[in-house]
């Protein structure tokens, strides 16, 4: 059975990593202009440096949750007929043990250079503009998919979508596309669909299942269920 996973922030949230539209989310001190727009990084780089400089040294202080693990146990098993598709920039899925795992908003510990379009692994500060790694030029900024820009594989993610047979969305609101529309997509190319989250989401009408509560339970349930058929 070849099986997507998608995750968004709310896998992460028993970790100590804010989510961003709950309440005490992340974006509650930040409009979302002020920082998740190309147009905000061009109007106020230092405000938008400090954001990520400080969720990224955030990253130091946590650690993956039962959740997470469960996904990595589920990979030991199946192997490479499971992809986990991932809204989140933190590592806690590597962490936990995944390795396959796309980032389709960018990472946290990764850098991309303006001037020469490289992405350099990068665990410091970005605000005091360090110089590229690969061309020398201070251009840096964080290498996370911002309003207005194009996620990251999406080739793939699609493929893996138009295969699937199970297709499984673990705490994401359903707020943002093309994430969003994945259940369509995967419903669509004949897979099963549902979702794991704290409550219903805003696609919850397009899942075949859903099952609402914290992540940390309900994954490792579904996980040893699926294992133990
Ligand atoms: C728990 C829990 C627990 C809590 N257990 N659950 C009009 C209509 C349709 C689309 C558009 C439109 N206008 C513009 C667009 C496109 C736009 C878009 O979607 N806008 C919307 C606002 C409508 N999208 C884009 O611009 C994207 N690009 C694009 O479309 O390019 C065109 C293209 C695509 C494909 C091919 C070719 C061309 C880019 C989107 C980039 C999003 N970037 C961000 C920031 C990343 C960097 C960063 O982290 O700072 O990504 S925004 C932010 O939202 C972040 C997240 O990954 C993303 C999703 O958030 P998520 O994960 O859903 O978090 P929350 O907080 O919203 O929800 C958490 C959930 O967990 C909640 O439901 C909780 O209940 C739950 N939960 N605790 C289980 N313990």
């Amino acid at each position: 059975m070849r099986i997507v996973v998608l995750t968004g922030a709310g896998i992460s949230a028993e970790s100590g990593v804010p989510t961003f539209r709950d309440a005490d989310g992340l974006w509650e001190g930040h409009r979302v202009e002020d920082v998740a727009t190309p147009q905000a990084y061009d109007l106020k780089p230092t405000t938008v440096h400090r954001f990520y400089d400080a969720r990224r040294s955030a990253l130091l202080q946590v650690e993956p949750n039962q959740a997470h693990h469960a996904l990595a146990r589920l990979e030991e098993s199946c192997g490479d007929q499971l992809l986990v598709v991932t809204q989140n920039i933190d590592d806690l899925h590597e962490r936990a043990g995944s390795s396959r795992v796309l980032h389709m908003h960018g990472e946290l510990n990764s850098a991309l250079c303006r001037g020469c379009r490289q992405r350099s692994r990068w665990t410091s500060d970005l605000v005091d503009h360090p110089p590229c790694p690969r061309c020398g030029v201070s251009e840096l900024r964080p290498d996370v998919v911002w309003f207005g820009e194009i996620p990251y594989e999406m080739d793939r993610i699609h493929d893996a979508l138009l295969r699937a047979d199970l297709f499984v969305s673990i705490g994401t609101a359903g707020a943002v596309y093309p994430a969003a529309g994945f259940v369509q997509a995967a419903a669509s190319y004949g897979a099963r669909t549902l979702e794991l989250n704290l409550q219903p989401s805003e696609g919850t009408d397009y899942f075949s299942e859903a099952r609402h509560g914290p992540a940390g339970e309900l994954v490792p349930a579904w996980v040893e269920s699926l294992l133990s058929r």
